[in-house]
This record gives C-alpha cells, structure tokens and sequence, in this order.
C-alpha cells in the first residue's frame, strides 16, 4: 500500500522568509507520510498531484486564498486541514472551508490528527485545540524539506521561545499561546548549528525574545561561542540596560526590532503598551552606539492620533539614529480585543481581509481624522523617511559608526545600508506608483518561473483549474494573489461601510 500523501502549504504575503510554522508541524508529523511543503510564492502547485492530506497556513491578509485553495482541494477528495493566527481566532468560519481546524500553537493537536488520520481520514475533523506543547521535547523543524535555496541570505529562521507577557490590545499573541516559555538552550544551539553555510544572516522570529532576562542572559552567552550573526524583536525596555546590548551584540546580534508604535503617550497608554515615551531616544541610541541597527515599527491612526502625529513621527525619528522604520496604519486583526472594541462601535470599515494588509490601508474609521488623512499621512511619513536624503544621512552616519557590522567586508558597509534604505523605499514605493505597481506584479508573478526544474511542473491550479472545480473564476495566477488591491484603481481601497458583514468567531 501506498505511504498517505501530506502537503503542508503556505500562503506568503510578499516573497518573504521560510515559514517555521509548517516546518515546526513537519518536524512531528510520523514517518507514516511523504510530506512536502509548499511555499505558493516560490513553487508552483501542481493540483493533480495525489494528495491525500493538506494543512494549509496563512495569516489575515492571504485567508480569502487559503480557503478558495483549501474548497478546491476538498473538492478532490483530500482531507484539509487548516491553521495558524487567523484560523485560530475564527475557527467556525475556517471550518466552513476545511474538515478540520487547529487553533493556537499546532504541535500536539496536528499530531492527534495525524493519527486519527492514519485510523480513517473520517476522523479527522472538528475543531482541535490541545495545550501548547512542552518545548524541551519538540524536534528541529525540518526546514530541510523548504527549497531554502529559493529565499535570500540574510533571513533564517530561529526560534527560542514562544509567547510574550505583555497584553497589548492590537496584538494577537496571548490568543495563541499561553504565557512565555522558552526552548532548552541546547535546542537552540542545535537550530543554529544546522542553518545552511550560505545563509549571512539569522532571525529569531519570537515576539520579544528577551522577556526573562536570565534565559536571555545564558542563551546570549552560549550564542557567542557561535560564529552566528542575528537581528531579533525586544521590547524597548530591554535595550535601556547597556550591558543587556552589550550581551546581545557580543552573541552576535546586529538587529534589534521593536515595537515603539507612537511618539503618542496617550497612545501607549490606550493601547496597554506599558512604554514611556521619554525613554524611546535613550534607548535607540544605546542600540546603535553599542553597533547594532535599531529598527523601529511604528503604528498611526488610534483614538489618541491627530493629524500632527505624522510630523511629530518624522521629527522624532530625524533627531533619533534610529536606522529603520515600518509604518503601518493600525490593522485591528480578527480576536484581538481591538476587532472586538472598533466593531462594537461600528467602526470597521470592511471586514473584507484582503483589505488588512496594514500599510497604508486604512480598515478602521479613526476617531480625530477623517480615513483620508490616515491614509495619506502614513504615505507622506513614509515618502520622507525614505527619501533620497535621509537615506544617505542615514547610510553616512551607519558607515561612520565603527562598531556596526559590515555585511560583506569593510568597503561594501556604506552600499549595504544604502542597500537597506532602497528597499525599504521600494516595498513603499511600489505600493503607491502604479508603474512599480505593475513592474512588482510581474517580478512576483515570474518568481516562480526562474526555478528550472519547475518550468516543467505542468500548470499551477490558479492559471486554469479554479473554475472547473467551482472554485473562484481567476485566470491568472497573479489575478489571484493581487485581490487585496493590486489591480489598478484598487490600490488600498478606503473601503465604504456598507462591505461590512458580520464575522463568526
Ligand atoms: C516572523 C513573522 C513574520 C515574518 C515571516 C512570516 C513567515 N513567513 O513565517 C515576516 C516579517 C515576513 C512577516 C510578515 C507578515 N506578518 Co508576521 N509574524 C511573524 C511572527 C513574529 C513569527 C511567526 C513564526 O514563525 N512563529 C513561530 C511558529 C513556530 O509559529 P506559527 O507560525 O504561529 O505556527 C504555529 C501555529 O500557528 C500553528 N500553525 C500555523 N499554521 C498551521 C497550519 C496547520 C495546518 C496547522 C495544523 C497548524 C498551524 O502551528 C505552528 C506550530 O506551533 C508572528 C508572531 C508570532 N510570534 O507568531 C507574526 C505574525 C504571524 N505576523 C502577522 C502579520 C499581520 C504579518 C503581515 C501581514 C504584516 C504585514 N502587514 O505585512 C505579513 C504577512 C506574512 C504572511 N505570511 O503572509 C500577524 C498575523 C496576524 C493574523 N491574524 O494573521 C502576527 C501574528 C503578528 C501579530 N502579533 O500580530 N511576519
Ligand atoms: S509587547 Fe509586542 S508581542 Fe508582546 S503583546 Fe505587545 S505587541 Fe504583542
């Protein structure tokens, strides 16, 4: 008899990173099944290949594609499961498009499934919802079976721990998981010991990695007998202590990613942030004076906002070192206690998810400016922050900083961080001028041509098989993947009240 065939998939918002996600459900799946992973931007799906079960993952801004793809492979017979953020806070309505959902961290229940599925692929359905696992006996996910070679080389995955104490109203990581556990160090060690040779650079993908000082101490120290160079996430307050960066820097951390999202008190504090912004100048400057590249996300358009906080943002970040930005409007997701409190009071302005992409796509009405303003405040701030001038001072003072790291030998440090700067201009810029819009449209759509062994592969289900199986009528795989607003004229759409419709949690 044939060994039962799994494909686990992942919808990627942009040509992104290796997904941990799946490879963590890999990594415990029994060696009953042939598994492969697929990753919808990097490799074509051939429908008509046997399957016999299929997870799919994917966060808010890809479901509507996650559950057309999951209708069609139902439709074939297969057995489709699915799970991640979004489908753990609406699982009824993920059930509508899957036999069955895992909601919160997959481990234990996606290897009860697997076993009900081994015993009659009729067991397997219903909503799953197990304690998280014990994190000191989990095996490496096996990133292995990810076409690695297709990512670039300054993001591999790592993971040290799971969760975040904190309770931040816009975020959906107490949903997922209970409290903040860490991984043995060892298992850690082991993660890094297997990235492949060609990777420059890793990414501990934990919200805030360093929330228990001591783990993160020794984890710190056991790194720096590691050639292993890193950025990762930490709230602000960790980097006000200089010999916690110092730590980190030694361990060979070059990034350090933080939440700060306002120069707005009243903000942070409407939002649970437990930050002072008094604290933020201090605390960026301590990161790029020990030699690390502090990267700020900042988000606009809470209650608290008016119209100034754009340039307020701008002047702040200009009298800062702080050397790289995201901006985003605020994207209440589905099950956090943001979706609950705009939707009481009619506030969503679609519950469409393709439109919460975040951005400058403006899903909620805000309370002290009109959506416009949102939308072209977020665009002006990021137009500035980018701007060819800024990305040189920028570059300059990146270079002049001894301590910084250079990626790829001294002489190439003052191209890398103008490197940096360009494409974080261009993720913007494609966004808002609809000639990049289009050049970006057809870069993603040939991404996954330039793999050879797939050009052979026979068609990708989204080009012609769709309709035949009384799924979505798209007739491209572009057409399917650009919903959320590519299409010309549709760019981040402020979209009018009446789209609402009432979501299941
Ligand atoms: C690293 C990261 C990224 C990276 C890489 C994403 C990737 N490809 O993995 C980057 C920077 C590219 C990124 C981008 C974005 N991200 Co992000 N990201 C994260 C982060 C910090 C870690 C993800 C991770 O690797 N976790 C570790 C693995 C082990 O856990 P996991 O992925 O959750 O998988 C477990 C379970 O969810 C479950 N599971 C997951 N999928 C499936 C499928 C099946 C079948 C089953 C059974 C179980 C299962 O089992 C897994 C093992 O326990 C999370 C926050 C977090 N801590 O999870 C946010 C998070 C996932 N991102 C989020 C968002 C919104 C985005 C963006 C949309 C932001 C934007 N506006 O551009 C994009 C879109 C990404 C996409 N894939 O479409 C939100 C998702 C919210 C939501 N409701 O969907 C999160 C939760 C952040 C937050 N707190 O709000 N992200
Ligand atoms: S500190 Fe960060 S990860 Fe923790 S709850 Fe707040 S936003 Fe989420």
């Amino acid at each position: 008899m044939r060994r039962p065939r799994l494909k686990l998939i992942t919808i990627p918002w942009e040509l992104e990173v290796p997904t941990l996600g799946l490879a963590s459900l890999a990594a415990v799946t029994p060696p009953d099944f042939d598994i492969a992973i697929v990753d919808l931007l990097r490799e074509r799906l051939h429908l008509d290949e046997e399957v016999d079960l299929v997870g799919i993952t994917a966060s808010t801004p890809r479901i509507t594609a996650a559950y057309a793809l999951a209708d069609l492979y139902r439709a074939r017979g297969a057995t489709v499961v699915l799970g991640g953020h979004h489908a753990t806070a609406m699982p009824r309505e993920a059930l509508e498009h899957a036999d069955a959902v895992v909601c919160g961290e997959g481990e234990v229940s996606w290897r009860r499934l697997c076993d009900d599925f081994l015993v009659a692929k009729s067991r397997v359905h219903g909503v799953y919802r197990d304690p998280p696992p014990d994190l000191g006996t989990l095996p490496q996910p096996r990133l292995d079976l990810m076409h690695l070679e297709r990512y670039g080389r300054f993001y591999f995955p790592l993971i040290a721990s799971r969760g975040c104490p904190e309770v931040c109203t816009f975020c959906f990581a107490k949903r997922m998981t209970v409290g903040y556990r860490t991984y043995p160090i060892a298992h850690v060690l082991e993660q890094v010991r297997r990235r492949p040779k060609s990777m420059l650079s890793c990414y501990f993908v934990d919200d805030n990695l360093p929330a228990d000082p001591d783990y993160s101490r020794e984890l710190f120290a056991a790194l720096a007998k590691t050639d292993v160079r890193f950025g990762m996430q930490a709230r602000n307050e960790f980097s006000q202590d200089v010999t916690n960066l110092e730590q980190a820097r030694a361990a060979g951390c070059v990034l350090i990613s933080s939440g700060y999202e306002s120069v707005n008190q009243s903000t942070l504090e409407g939002t649970s942030k437990r930050a002072d912004v008094r604290d933020y100048r201090e605390v960026i400057a301590n990161i790029f004076r020990v030699g690390m590249l502090p990267s700020g996300n900042w988000m606009f358009g809470f209650d608290w906002d008016t119209p100034d906080i754009f340039q307020r943002t701008l002047d702040f970040l200009d009298s800062t070192d702080m050397m790289h930005c995201s901006f985003t409007t605020e994207i209440p997701f589905p099950g956090t206690s943001a979706f609950r409190k705009y939707e009481r009071e009619g506030r969503l302005l679609t519950v469409n998810y393709d439109d919460y992409v975040g951005k400058d796509g403006v899903v909620v009405r805000p309370k002290q400016m009109s959506p416009e303003q949102l939308r072209d405040g977020v665009r002006w701030l990021a137009r500035e922050y980018y701007s060819l001038a800024r990305s040189v001072r920028r570059s300059r003072k990146g270079f002049a900083n001894h301590k910084l790291p250079s990626l790829g030998g001294p002489l190439l440090k003052g191209p890398a961080y103008l490197g940096l700067n360009a494409f974080q201009w261009w993720q913007w810029h494609y966004r808002m001028v609809p000639s990049l819009q289009w050049l970006y449209r057809r870069l993603v759509s040939v991404n996954k041509y330039r793999f050879f062994s797939d050009l052979f592969r026979g068609t990708n289900f989204w080009a012609s098989q769709a309709p035949e199986v009384g799924g979505p009528a798209h007739h491209s795989d572009w057409a399917f993947f650009s919903k959320q607003g590519f299409k010309r004229g549709r760019q981040f759409p402020l979209v009018e009240a009446t789209e609402v419709r009432a979501p299941r949690a």
